[in-house]
């Protein structure tokens, strides 16, 4: 049987803003097939948004929402899981968003290992706001802040996340939505920090403007970029420059997590007498 859409949509607020053949719609619907598989209650759910071409998701899904400011998505959702330990609490933050203006968030949130499951939709670009230089950019590459190319370095979102604590951590592209929406079933179950670096396609605002003129360039071109975590390890460093594995890259359910430490302190705080 087809898999039922309108049921996680807003379909009234179909069609989306995004442009056409944009990546962030196969993340949006790899969510919601996620949610489906793990027979989430969409009351239950809460997807929390910051701002950029990525942060309309939370317009889009038939769930509690919330669109934050710029950079905030996951102090946001912060208050929220601490508030609502039992809910289901998703983060969708682009790589500015995520790792620019909220970066310092995005960290503390990987090391309190709270369970809140982080998409970072990753296009390698400010799309809003037409190509403005990102974290995840390519070395290179033109944008708006950068016109004789970027020289800056890059964070690896996935490395950074484990480096700062996160528990779960996966990448994926959107060349491959079942394996997105494998792992996307895999960390949501998670209980802890699950961070996803999802590789998107800005065809427009990356691609057009750095001479690839069609939009299945960029998708080969992300595709040259991302091989399997196995392959991956197989690769020299030399080799592994510029290279990102996917897949389930790190798993471990050995930490507490912080809802439930936090738990400990009321029990404890109530045993005193306070309140
Ligand atoms: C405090 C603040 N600074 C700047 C902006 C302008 N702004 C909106 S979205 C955005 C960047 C969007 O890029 P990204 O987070 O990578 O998301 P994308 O649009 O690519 O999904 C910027 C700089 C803003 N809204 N608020």
């Amino acid at each position: 049987m087809a898999f039922n859409y309108d049921e996680y949509l807003r379909v009234e607020k179909m069609p989306t803003l995004w442009c056409w053949g944009c990546g962030d719609g196969v993340i949006l619907k790899s969510i919601i097939r996620a949610i489906d598989a793990i027979g989430w209650d969409m009351n239950d759910v809460c997807l929390v948004s910051g701002i950029g071409c990525s942060g309309r998701m939370s317009s889009y899904v038939n769930c509690n929402t919330v669109h934050t400011t710029h950079g905030r998505a996951v102090a946001y959702a912060t208050g929220i899981k601490m508030a609502n330990p039992d809910k289901h609490v998703i983060v969708v933050s682009g790589d500015g968003d995520a790792l620019a203006i909220g970066g310092n968030h995005t960290i503390h949130a990987c090391r309190r290992n709270i369970d809140i499951n982080f998409v970072l939709v990753n296009n390698f670009i400010y799309g809003l706001t037409n190509s403005q230089t990102s974290p995840t950019t390519p070395q290179g590459m033109w944008t708006v802040t950068a016109q004789y190319g970027n020289i800056d370095n890059n964070f690896d979102p996935c490395r950074l996340a484990d480096a700062a604590g996160a528990t779960f951590v996966a990448r994926e592209s959107v060349l491959d939505p079942k394996k997105i929406e494998k792992v996307f079933t895999e960390g949501f179950k998670h209980e802890g920090f699950s961070f996803f670096d999802i590789h998107s396609n800005c065809h427009i605002n990356l691609g057009r403007k750095n001479k690839m003129g069609e939009a299945v360039q960029v998708l080969n071109w992300m595709d040259s970029r991302i091989l399997s975590k196995r392959k991956y390890d197989e690769l020299s460093e030399e080799e592994k420059i510029g290279k990102f594995p996917t897949g389930i890259l790190k798993h471990d359910t050995s930490k507490t997590e912080y809802t439930q430490a936090y738990k400990e302190v009321i029990k404890k705080a109530q045993e005193k007498g306070g309140h």
